[in-house]
């Protein structure tokens, strides 16, 4: 027995001065020391010793314990200094480094024009309104004066969620829902997300942004619509901006008119930007139509207004040139960035 624990004491010792880590150590502890140890085996025996070894192998057991417990004490010291300067290296910060650089984050160039636009409105004392994207049949169609079957539908591929739900293809739906809830005066544009079920290209996408605006009160006029646009453009494009009307037919204005502005690039001589032609369409639009009006509740008698509506690609992409619709949409900082 006296053997047995020598060689427990130096097996002990030697795993001990060995071990580099506090589980091991604890696994140690009990392999020798815990109730199923092997110091605790060899007690365990103590009663088949005569009564002159027990002192003696009692005596040298209780030392080999000792000093166990001594390496163990011992090594755990060691070991929580080891950690301890493990984790302030790690942890130490060099405050002599150069910062991290934090990209700032920048606006979206359709966000800008949006902003700028809503600004410019504002300014006037128009409020800007949104409404559902999801819209009914007669706040899409009906109530802009295109009834069921009307051929001005089957210009707006339209994606139906079913007879008499679809994604909304321009803002317009807000400003019927404006009219039925508010009595004029109505100033508001109604800046948004449309659906037109178009296959994407350069110039097309079936999600894409409108700003539609209304104004409705007594003894409004073309000059009040020419003069807001005007405003508008200059705002936009700079103050030697020109706009140009061309007579054009919607279902929902009376007089219609397509809205051109002078080409920045060649100040209406003509050059391959405006395809020659001096001038950029830009915008929609007209006097509101009495059968609309009519509709809401209002009387053309009393009342007359007029309404536009913009394309947001379409001028987010002329006032920084951009070429390729998709561009906007594939989050390509290379592109974002630059604006
Ligand atoms: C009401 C009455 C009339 C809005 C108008 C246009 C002309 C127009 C297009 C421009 C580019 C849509 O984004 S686009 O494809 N819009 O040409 N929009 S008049 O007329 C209205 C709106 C609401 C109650």
């Amino acid at each position: 027995m006296k053997e047995q624990l020598e060689k427990i004491r130096q097996l002990a010792e030697k795993e001990l001065t060995e071990c580099g880590a506090a589980d091991v150590l604890e696994n140690l502890r009990v392999k020798y020391l815990g109730k199923k140890g092997e110091l605790t085996a060899i007690l365990k025996q103590m009663g088949q010793l005569s009564a002159e070894e027990r002192p003696v192998i009692g005596q040298l057991a209780n030392d080999v314990r000792r000093t166990i417990e001594e390496k163990i004490t011992e090594r755990a010291e060691i070991l929580r200094t080891e950690f301890a300067a493990r984790k302030l290296k790690e942890e130490t910060i060099d405050v002599t480094l150069p910062g991290k650089k934090q990209n700032v984050g920048k606006l979206h160039p359709l966000t800008v024009t949006l902003n700028d636009v809503k600004e410019i409105f504002l300014g006037m004392g128009f409020e800007v309104v949104e409404g559902p994207e999801v819209e009914t049949d007669h706040y899409c169609f009906e109530a802009l004066n295109m009834p069921k079957h009307h051929p001005a539908r089957d210009t707006q591929d339209t994606f139906y969620i079913n007879d008499n739900v679809v994604l909304r293809t321009q803002t317009s739906s807000v400003q019927i829902r404006t009219m039925e809830k508010k009595k004029p005066p109505i100033r508001i544009i109604s800046p948004g997300r449309v659906y037109r079920s178009d296959a994407v290209d350069a110039t097309h996408s079936p999600i894409f942004h409108q700003i539609e605006g209304l104004v409705i009160d007594k003894g409004i006029t073309m000059a009040d619509l020419n003069g807001t646009l005007e405003l508008l453009m200059k705002r936009l494009y700079g103050e030697d901006c020109k706009i140009r009307l061309r007579p054009h037919h919607f279902p929902y204005t009376e007089p219609s008119a397509e809205v051109d502005i002078m080409c920045f690039n060649c100040h209406g001589e003509g050059c391959p930007m405006c395809k020659n032609e001096g001038y950029i369409e830009v915008l929609g639009a007209g006097m509101v139509h009495p059968k609309v009006l009519e509709g809401c509740g209002i009387d053309p008698e009393v009342y007359s207004g007029f309404a536009f509506g913009i394309g947001l690609e379409r001028i987010t992409m002329g006032r920084y040139e951009i070429n390729d619709l998709r561009l906007l949409y594939e989050n390509d900082m290379r592109f974002l960035g630059q604006f």
